[in-house]
């Protein structure tokens, strides 16, 4: 078996909606990354999907998929805590499709980024960790004064159970027990953490033996705080292909909540995401293409584009690639689960296994497309490689494997008002809302610069408003229009002024 791709998507507490309201046609993509930046860091990622492609040995193109869901909590351990929004739409966009809470906050899977782990390290390295937040000092208290009271009466040999403490805090009770009492032993089980009465002797023994050494002990403890983040590791290090459906929001959310706090510089984001992943798909602009040309119906969402690949409208819909569900991700065969990670991150591995195999079918025409595999699949989607789709910003996509396209949107017009003194940005919106929504810019009193996506938009704006008595629009010309070059040209013109003087005086008299 071998692994072929992996599609995460992120679930968020917020709805990327909500952070897009204040992103603009105007935005340049690094405009777009820093004003992006400043929200990601208030959300938590509360799951995470992911579900893995691969190629069975020995039978031609088919796929099983494995996918997962993970629930996150963000690690809270000695001085590690965070805070998070929610954001109210968020929760009941969950509630809609039956988002299991408890799973999220009681069990969820603990997360950090390397900053963070490089500061817990040094806090268990050094012995300088506190009890804080995750079990609560009481609580540790409570379950002390239980094991010291049946200590009193206990014989060496006889052992409790403290049950219901699991996972990580389960290190922390054992932690604080064995540095509290001299003569116990604790071991970690299934139902819970076992407390031992043991003779110093013994004890000293099964310090130094046992692999619960303390130095063992602190690396078990870092794994367990590490949580996720151990596994996006081996994701990053398996440097399969990546695949997502606009997928931008969740590469600053992989970025900052498992590798590092996203950096000021939006350069250095992109560097680092193609270091992760040397291989992104986004199946938006893939699929924005192919629609375009085979007349697929209009789809507003994963699930109908998934849909339409399944239905008699694609052509290859009964030669394409064949892709089944693991034998533990059966639950997704017979049933549809909208908005769940791991649901979706299938839906977009397939998509893309069964788009690419549209777009070979179109280069090598119905008859003789070749016995198709992933290799040749790669080879058909390489324009798309590294193309991360953008929505709402001054150009369509980002190029992660080199620098940004230059915009190719419409151009921005120019509105001239004329007797129509205090005017704002929105009522000149909702002038023009019923031929296109502009976004809409104030440049001067009197002047708005208008943007929109759709050059048919600006064309019949442009053409009806041309000569309009009171709304006058025209084409932006920068160097003609923008009160910065105005004023650049104004201080030029000073400057050469005197410069001239300069050379009238300075000439040797004759
Ligand atoms: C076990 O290790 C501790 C500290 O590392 C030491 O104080 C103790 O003497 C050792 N005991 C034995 C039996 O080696
Ligand atoms: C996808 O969009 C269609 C039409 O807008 C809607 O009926 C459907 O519920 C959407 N599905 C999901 C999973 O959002
Ligand atoms: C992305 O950048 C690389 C490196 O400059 C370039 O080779 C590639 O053509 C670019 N891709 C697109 C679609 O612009
Ligand atoms: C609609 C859209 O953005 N299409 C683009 C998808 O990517 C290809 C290759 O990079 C471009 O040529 C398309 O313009």
């Amino acid at each position: 078996m071998f692994k072929r791709c992996g599609a995460p998507r992120c679930r968020l507490l917020a709805c990327a909606a909500r952070c897009l309201s204040f992103h603009s046609l105007f935005d340049l993509p690094s405009e777009w990354y820093l004003k992006t930046r400043q929200s990601i860091q208030q959300f938590t990622i509360c799951q995470i999907g992911l579900s893995v492609f691969s190629s069975i040995e020995g039978e031609s193109n088919k796929y099983v998929a494995h996918s997962y869901n993970f629930f996150l909590f963000p690690t809270t351990f000695g001085i590690l805590d965070s805070e998070f929004s929610f954001q109210a739409s968020s929760v009941q966009f969950l509630n809609q499709y039956g988002f299991d809470y408890n799973k999220f906050l009681k069990n969820g899977i603990p997360y950090m980024n390397e900053e963070q782990e490089k500061k817990i390290k040094q806090n268990i390295l050094t012995g300088n960790w506190k009890v804080r937040s995750s079990l609560d000092k009481d609580q540790i208290k409570v379950v002390i004064h239980e094991v010291t009271r049946w200590l009193d009466l206990a014989e060496e040999g006889d052992w409790m159970t403290l049950p219901g403490i699991t996972g990580f805090q389960a290190f922390e009770v054992q932690l604080v027990l064995r540095q509290a009492l001299p003569d116990i032993w604790t071991v970690l089980r299934d139902e819970g953490v076992i407390v031992k009465k043991v003779s110093r002797e013994h004890r000293w023994y099964l310090e130094n033996t046992s692999c619960d050494r303390e130095s063992c002990w602190k690396e078990k403890i870092l794994l367990s705080a590490r949580g996720f983040s151990v596994f996006f590791q081996m994701l990053v290090k398996a440097q399969k292909p990546l695949v997502g459906h606009n997928m931008m929001m969740d590469l600053l959310h992989l970025h900052e909540k498992f590798f590092r706090p996203l950096p000021e510089s939006y350069d250095q984001f992109k560097l680092n995401i193609h270091n992760l992943f040397p291989v992104l798909i986004d199946t938006k602009n893939v699929t924005k293409d192919i629609w375009k040309e085979l007349n697929f119906p209009r789809v507003s969402n994963l699930s109908e584009v998934y849909e339409v690949l399944n239905s008699d409208s694609n052509p290859t819909k009964n030669s394409g690639p064949e892709i089944i569900h693991a034998s533990k991700c059966e639950k997704y065969v017979e049933t549809k689960y909208p908005h769940e990670a791991a649901y979706d991150a299938f839906l977009c591995g397939s998509v893309l296994l069964k788009v690419a195999h549209l777009l070979l079918w179109r280069v090598h025409g119905a008859g003789s497309v070749p016995e198709p595999c992933f290799p040749l699949y790669l080879d058909a989607l390489a324009p798309y490689v590294n193309q991360v789709n953008l929505i709402r910003a001054g150009v369509p996509k980002i190029n992660f494997s080199g620098p940004d396209h230059p915009s190719t949107r419409p151009p921005i017009l120019i509105l001239s008002v004329r007797r129509w003194p205090g005017v704002t940005e929105q009522q000149v919106y909702h002038k023009f809302q019923n031929l296109c929504k502009f976004d809409v810019r104030r440049l001067t009193r009197s002047q708005f610069l208008l943007l929109t996506n759709k050059f048919k938009d600006a064309r019949s704006v442009l053409k009806e408003y041309r000569r309009h008595p009171t709304l006058q629009v025209s084409l932006y010309r920068y160097w003609r229009h923008s009160p910065d070059i105005n004023c650049v040209l104004r201080v030029c013109g000073i400057v050469t002024t005197w410069a001239l003087v300069a050379f009238l005086l300075g000439r040797p008299s004759p």
